[in-house]
């Protein structure tokens, strides 16, 4: 029978598990003999640390050790590094000041980690760390990434407490083209910092075997091959063979669970040191601390306009907070993850963009869904919407105006990156019906008769996915490659086992990798089980991140199933005796041609394995194969978010009445796993614009460090969404597709921004647009 399974909303595999709890975290995992860690944290952002004293601490009930970064010195760990490289504008090297495994002498932020107790109980562990007697001697914080570069500096090796000042694009031409300009709309904007907030906090059990010298750290990674890497060539914890990383469920992700952090490393090391299992699971209010942070820039931006309404020029001042240290990642987000997408879906024929990215005494600050496209669309479309209404010309006129069109692909932007494909008027058009724009007077009159404020607001975003190929990451500065790998092992039985670089925390892979081989292969999705996360099982993988899994991990599955179904074709050309050019392979089915002889896959898979007739020379046993994908460009979804608000003028409370999103994915495999994705994605978004807000005091503490005072979206803030896509599929890779995971985070912000303003009648609202600030904007709009 054949099994067309791409296309079709294919309920999950894996929530089978998920939803009978019998899913396996990190956490759910307990190991013999195992103890339990707790971490010394910094209470102030900002402080020389003058004597540490572990002697309370060790002598309590049930503790182990007291590890602190004298120890780590004297082992000779290496420092956590930034894993991307970037040249500032004079072509220096940014500034990577050390990143700690534990502060010896100095913290940089609030809740930086200082010592691991180690204890037979969690309890102990966490009552000994209360006994670690620590001197300070407090610095002043510097808090305002706006202030960074004239304040003191926090590391002696960056000046000006800056990494870097990096530029893209033609400044001068951009000058000149916005002087010459018929019209110029400027915008200052903040895009507020974000704490991701997945459901699983970060854990880990770290087991280190004596006997064989063997590290196995069971953790919530996003890419487990990449921990391994980072924790043998920079940390030097042990060689790469003797260190095993397992990734096992985990419950999202978001970015935060890229990179490489002090805990899983200090946890791992004293594993090692001191030859037991240890376990560590964040408290929540250690990730509200000390997980990554997302977005943090100061924009400041002019677009040039003709007479027509063409833009001609952008030009964009970006100070990019970059927190205490750099992550994994940090230095890639506010450069070629947000500047070279600011041409977005616009001929915008001269683009500049100059980032200054400054350190302050915040948590690390890295890549968090969209990294660095959210808050290029962001400034985009709060810019173009603000010139249209400058201009009194309708938004959706400007935006056609100046959409690249479907004939112009390939597109060059002048901001380095090259589109493949795309049809921006489709999206926008179907959005149109499906938001009823045409319909919207008559509902704001409505809304006017009941004392109400309504308000309309478009978002046309382009992202860049799936990352660059090798060569181009390499060239930009990437210390890794690009690539992905994937594995099709097809079992004697026919059934097939799949193994994947990617790692699937809430995306559904082993549901659309399923479907994809499956369909490849004409056999049930039931008959295909995907393997990921462990650096145990599969070959080295990249990981996930960038909406990445499918359009590059996908396509090296497809190579690789390929390359199972080339190897069928020379079993049944024997079989049949044929020869392998002679044979197709379609429906299940290997057919020689011009006779009526034929052999289902699964008859092919079993002869795979029973070679009593081989020509052996030519033939090998066997029917497994792998392939290492590298993109050759990166994927471009795009689409359309239209945000309708209403606002109650007395309260400032806004009612978000529909929001409807019509992207581009290219080709889907899974309808139902897209749809959630992008519903996902526009919550985040729409907590970004209207609710969440990562906050410091001027001290450098954390205001925000529960869910008392950071306000996560819930269901009854969010409307029921109106999704639906256009297609143009990914010219590059096999499957056609482009990334998902991000689109919705991407988006939805400036759509949500833009309807209010249009609601109140006012330029700009600061995000996120809470009542009180509503509130206060209406009364400043009407004068009181
Ligand atoms: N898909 C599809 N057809 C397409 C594109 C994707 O059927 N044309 C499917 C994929 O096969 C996959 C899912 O949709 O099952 C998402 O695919 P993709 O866009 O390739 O994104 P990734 O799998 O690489 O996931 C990463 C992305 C990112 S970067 C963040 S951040 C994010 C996101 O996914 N974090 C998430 N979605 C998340 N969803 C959950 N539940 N939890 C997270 O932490």
């Amino acid at each position: 029978m054949v099994q067309q399974s791409i296309g079709e909303s294919v309920l999950r595999k894996e929530d089978q598990r998920f939803i009978t709890g019998r899913g396996r975290y990190t956490d759910d995992i307990n190991l013999r003999g195992q103890a339990y860690a707790a971490f010394v944290r910094a209470p102030m952002a900002h402080a020389h640390i003058r004597k540490i004293d572990v002697s309370a601490a060790m002598a309590a009930a049930e503790v182990i050790s007291v590890l602190t970064g004298e120890q780590v010195a004297e082992d000779g760990l290496g420092a956590l590094p930034c894993g991307w490289m970037v040249h500032s504008k004079d072509g220096s090297e940014m500034k990577q000041p050390a990143h700690p495994v534990l502060a010896a002498t100095r913290v940089n932020y609030a809740g930086e980690p200082i010592a691991i107790v180690v204890a037979n109980t969690l309890k102990a562990a966490r009552n000994a760390a209360e006994l670690v007697e620590i001197e300070y001697e407090e610095i002043d914080a510097v808090i305002d990434p706006r202030l960074a570069r004239t304040s003191p500096a926090i590391h002696e090796d960056a000046p000006a407490n800056t990494s870097y000042n990096w530029e893209l694009g033609d400044k001068s031409a951009t000058l000149a083209a916005i002087e010459s300009a018929a019209h110029v709309t400027r915008i200052s904007l903040v895009n507020n910092r974000l704490i991701p907030n997945a459901i699983e906090p970060r854990a880990a059990v770290a087991d280190f075997n004596p006997g064989t010298d063997e590290l196995t750290l069971y953790t919530t990674s996003q890419n487990p091959h990449l921990v391994r890497l980072i924790f043998s060539a920079f940390v030097q914890l042990a060689p790469e063979h003797k260190i095993r990383i397992i990734a096992p469920d985990v419950g999202g992700g978001f970015g935060s669970k890229i990179f490489v952090y002090s805990e899983e490393t200090a946890l791992s090391w004293a594993s090692m040191k001191l030859g037991i299992p240890i376990k560590w699971t964040a408290e929540r209010s250690e990730s509200f601390l000390a997980d990554a942070h997302g977005r943090d820039h100061v924009t400041e931006a002019a677009l040039g306009l003709d007479a027509e309404g063409k833009f001609v020029g952008l030009h964009v001042s970006t100070i990019a907070n970059v927190g205490a240290y750099l992550s994994t990642f940090a230095s890639s987000v506010p450069t070629y993850l947000y500047g070279t997408l600011l041409a977005g879906q616009y001929k915008t024929p001269n683009i500049y963009v100059e980032v200054d990215a400054v350190f302050t005494n915040s948590a690390p600050v890295d890549a968090y869904r969209g990294a660095g496209r959210p808050e290029a669309t962001f400034l985009l479309e709060r810019i173009v919407e603000t010139a249209a209404r400058e201009l009194n010309i309708d938004p959706v006129e400007l935006r056609r105006r100046n959409f690249i069109q479907p004939a112009d692909f390939p597109y060059q932007t002048p901001v380095a990156l090259e589109y493949d494909i795309g049809d921006y008027e489709a999206s926008l058009s179907r959005a149109l019906e499906i938001a009823d724009y045409a319909g919207f007077p008559a509902r704001k009159q409505a809304s006017i008769a009941l004392g109400r404020k309504r308000g309309i607001g478009f978002s046309c975003y382009i992202e860049a996915c799936g990352l660059a190929p090798s060569q181009v990451a390499g060239s930009l500065g990437a210390g890794v490659g690009l690539w992905e790998s994937g594995e099709v092992r097809v079992n004697p039985t026919g059934n097939v086992t799949v193994l994947t670089g990617s790692h699937s925390h809430g995306q559904g892979h082993e549901t659309t990798f399923a479907q994809l081989v499956a369909s490849k292969f004409g056999i049930s999705v039931d008959d295909v089980d995907v393997v990921h996360g462990d650096t145990g099982k599969m070959d080295f993988g990249m990981g996930t991140y960038g909406s990445r899994s499918l359009a590059v991990g996908g396509s090296a599955l497809s190579s690789a199933s390929d390359k199972v179904i080339a190897k069928g074709k020379k079993i049944a050309a024997h079989l049949m005796k044929g020869d392998a050019d002679e044979i197709d392979f379609d429906d299940g089915e290997f057919r020689l041609r011009e006779s009526n002889q034929s052999k289902t896959f699964q008859e092919i898979a079993f002869a795979a394995y029973v070679p009593h007739d081989y020509p052996l020379e030519e033939l090998e046993p066997g029917l497994t194969e792998k392939a290492f994908y590298d993109p050759k460009n990166f994927t471009y979804p795009a689409g359309t978010h239209i945000c309708e608000v209403e606002i109650d003028p007395e309260t400032g409370i806004v009612d978000i009445v529909k929001f409807t999103a019509v992207d581009d994915f290219g080709t889907i495999i899974n309808p139902m796993i897209v749809e959630g994705q992008v519903h996902g994605g526009i919550a985040q978004g729409i907590g970004q614009a209207l609710l969440e807000q990562c906050r410091y005091d001027e001290a450098g503490q954390l205001q925000t460090g529960s869910y008392m005072d950071y306000c996560m979206p819930r269901a009854d803030d969010l409307p029921s969404f109106d999704v639906d896509v256009t297609s143009t599929p990914c010219t590059h890779n096999p499957v056609g597709a482009k990334g998902c995971g991000e689109a919705g985070a991407i988006g939805s912000p400036p759509a949500v921004i833009n309807a209010i303003t249009d609601a109140i009648g006012i330029m700009d609202i600061e995000m996120p647009a809470t009542s009180e600030r509503v509130w206060q904007a209406i009364r400043q709009a009407e004068g009181r």
